[in-house]
């Protein structure tokens, strides 16, 4: 009777790991949008920058085969160590308490994995950290409670304030929670420098699909760039809790063509001349007292 409950117990355990086996390879092969999150998604969105494809890399092809090993090296030795040591099987267990060769090897082995591993972990956060010399243009995102305020220094200091469309301002193409009244638009194929910093409290800009999450700290400028070649809306969100409205703090970028950027350059430093911190803030000011 005690065998049996043991071999229920071990038929669950394996009925366990293959269903979270399955549920994360299978996971790896969805993701086919660029830019938006799908329904039920549980593996990254679909990269649009080198910096993202490097991160997907080093996740999908070589953090998770190690991750998989490991998980089945560890469950097989548990089910035989269940199996071979119990009272049962072996009612005089012995009284071995130490052995170093094995000592020495489950020290060793678990270190060189994790040299194995820091290499191009190092590789990728340098690249992320490390802006290329000439950026083609600079944004600079301030994070407010509850908004990003955007500025293109290199266009007279050109400013706007960007706040999640309601729900009745919801168009065709729009999405809830993630669209914005005032997007930020980038040319294709440029490398933009982003300088992240927050007006009150801790924010952080994150767009996924960009591989670009930099924290938003008062009094701090920080830096993280990214280059993207395919024209598109790209979303992403503040990723850092600030406060009661931190999930409408959306992030909407599009990408576009050098001309259609030229185009929009134009008319944006007319629109935003003067920037529209004034009309935003009634509308903050209305949907925070909803
Ligand atoms: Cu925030």
């Amino acid at each position: 009777m005690k065998l049996l409950k043991n071999h229920n117990f071990i038929s669950k355990y394996i009925f366990v790991c293959l269903a979270t086996l399955f549920v994360s390879s299978s996971t790896l092969l969805a993701a086919e949008n660029i830019g938006i999150p799908q329904d039920y998604q549980l593996s990254f969105q679909d990269a649009a920058t080198p910096n993202m494809i490097d991160i997907t890399w080093f996740h999908n092809s070589f953090l998770f085969p190690i991750i998989l090993a490991i998980t089945i090296f560890v469950t097989l030795l548990l089910i035989y160590v269940m199996i071979k040591f119990s009272s049962k099987n072996n009612p005089k267990p012995s009284r071995t308490s130490h052995n170093s060769l094995i000592e020495v090897l489950w020290t060793v082995i678990p270190v060189v994995i994790l040299v194995i591993i820091a290499i191009p972990s190092f590789r990728i956060l340098y690249t992320q950290q490390e802006i290329p010399v000439n950026a083609d243009l600079t944004i600079k995102a301030t994070g407010h409670q509850w908004y990003w305020e955007y500025e293109y220094p290199d266009s007279n200091s050109m400013s706007f304030d960007s706040l999640p469309l309601e729900e009745e301002e919801l168009t065709e193409g729009k999405i809830r929670l993630l669209s914005v009244d005032n997007p930020i638009v980038v040319p294709a194929g440029k490398v933009v420098r982003v300088q992240v910093t927050a007006a009150d409290v801790i924010h952080n800009w994150a767009v996924p699909s960009f591989g670009v999450k930099m924290d938003a700290i008062p009094g701090r400028l920080n830096e993280t760039w990214f280059k993207v070649d395919k024209p598109g809306i790209y979303y992403g969100m503040c990723s850092e809790l600030c406060g009661v409205r931190h999930s409408f703090m959306p992030i909407e970028v599009h990408v576009v063509e050098q001309n259609d950027y030229d185009n929009w350059l134009k008319d944006a430093e007319q629109e935003f001349a003067n920037n529209n911190y004034f009309p935003n803030n009634i509308k903050l000011a209305k949907l925070i007292n909803k």
